[in-house]
């Protein structure tokens, strides 16, 4: 069911603390860990703690909790203190989602290109 925590779904297991991240902040409703493998100095992936499979099934179900992964992408570029940074959303195989729990990649700390790859 969505929202519910899904077994195989390794972005639940970090929620759960059963699988270690770097951790860079956490609210009620999120949290904010940094990219196991790193694209640019600040690459920090912001996820709902509740289950949905990409950003649109997130903010179909629940916008109110789309909107608060949003903020959360704003406060890690505060953390970081990146004057200039990007939010990714893949979202689909083509577009290389690769785990199947939305998240927002907040990527800066670099030049960035525009358009991207
Ligand atoms: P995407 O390709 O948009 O689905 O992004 C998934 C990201 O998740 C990718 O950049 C690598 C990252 N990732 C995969 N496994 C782990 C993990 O075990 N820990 C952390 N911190 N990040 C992971």
């Amino acid at each position: 069911m969505a929202g519910e925590p899904q077994d195989d779904c390794l972005f639940c297991k970090i929620v759960a603390g059963q699988v270690p991240a770097t951790i860079v902040r956490e609210t009620e409703t999120t949290v904010a860990f940094r990219d196991i493998n790193p694209q640019a100095p600040t690459h920090v992936l912001v996820i709902p703690k509740a289950h949905h499979r990409d950003a649109a099934a997130l903010a179909a179900a629940d916008p109110a909790l789309a909107a608060d992964v949003l903020r959360e992408t704003q406060a890690v570029a505060d953390e970081d203190k990146l004057e200039s940074y990007r939010v990714v959303f893949n979202t689909g195989a083509g577009a290389g989602q690769t785990v199947w729990h939305a998240h927002a990649h907040v990527v800066g700390g670099r030049g960035l290109q525009w358009p991207p790859g």
